[in-house]
């Protein structure tokens, strides 16, 4: 089960969030009331800049902030900010923006197909994705100096979950962890806030959140949490914030037809399994057009001709 080693350190960057006021010094408080209405938040460019460029146009104070921590290469695709320390290579900053804009404009039109959950996602007013590629920095006070500067949560991906950089670009495991902390990130700072009453990770009454209730211990079990006769393997991801998303996540993506980094304890591996299991209530809220989730497999191309 090491292929869950990712998510034990995750735990610590889902905890409570941080007070709107500090997003509003920090962020503006703009949600909804954007200067730009077509959707798309800046640029979908996907290659890394340095982070104070001026086509990025993060918030002010991000760039100095983010220098200043020894992140200097950053992208925002459709203004979803990224930012990764100066040996992560390229390649990675740039498949990690691939995903997300792949995620915010599937049909690649260069809008955005869901305004409402972008708003949330973009310009670092939630949430941002750190690539930070040294553990003792990372975890030894970085991390919670950023927060504190920032006032976003960071949904981290990190070089010790994706492996050693290679050469010749991320490998099918690096993009599996991109792939799921995007996802993270996205379900409990974007949908979830969005449409809570569906996507909703921080209780249990949402449509998702009853659905992993009524796997629990069933067809889907947490390694870090217990059920009869199977106790938890260390850590402990009871609150629905950890136990749903991570859920979600296995869902959505075998669902639309890729295969999840791993697979939780007794949870079906593959689709037609899994599509027999799982409610009509959820099924119908997936496929909802009007709810934007993953159909199909990512491409990771955005951009590509
Ligand atoms: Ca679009």
């Amino acid at each position: 089960m090491s292929v869950v080693g990712w998510e034990h350190m995750t735990r610590a960057l889902r905890l409570p969030v941080v007070p709107l006021l500090v997003l509003c010094l920090t962020a503006g408080c703009q949600l909804g009331d954007d200067d730009d209405s077509s959707g798309s938040e800046g640029s979908a460019s996907v290659q890394p800049l340095a982070c104070g460029a001026t086509e990025l146009a993060l918030p002010a104070n991000w760039a100095t902030e983010l220098t200043a921590a020894g992140f200097t290469k950053c992208a925002a695709p459709f203004g979803v900010i990224i930012g990764a320390v100066e040996a992560v290579p390229d390649a990675y900053v740039a498949t990690a923006a691939r995903i997300v804009a792949e995620l915010i404009d599937p049909d690649e039109d260069g809008q955005a197909n869901d305004p409402a959950v972008l708003a949330y996602l973009a310009q670092g007013r939630e949430v941002w994705l750190p690539m930070p590629a040294n553990e003792q920095l990372w975890t030894g006070g970085v991390e919670e100096q950023l927060g504190a500067a920032l006032g976003a949560y960071g949904i981290m991906i990190p070089e010790w979950w994706m492996g050693s950089f290679s050469s010749s670009g991320p490998d099918e495991h690096a993009r599996a962890v991109m792939v799921e902390e995007i996802i993270h990130a996205f379900t409990q700072f974007g949908y979830g806030l969005a449409y809570p009453e569906v996507f909703g990770v921080n209780d249990w009454s949402s449509v998702v959140g009853r659905e992993t209730q009524a796997a629990q211990c069933s067809w889907w079990q947490h390694p870090e949490n217990s059920c009869p006769g199977v106790p938890s393997q260390g850590g402990d991801c009871s609150d629905p914030s950890c136990d749903v998303t991570e859920f979600y996540h296995q869902v959505l993506v075998l669902r639309a037809g890729m295969t999840p980094g791993w697979f939780g304890i007794g949870f079906p591996q593959d689709r037609t399994a899994l599509e027999s299991l799982l409610s009509d209530e959820i099924k119908a809220a997936m496929d909802n057009p009007a709810h934007h989730q993953l159909r199909e497999p990512l491409g990771f191309d955005y951009g590509s001709p």
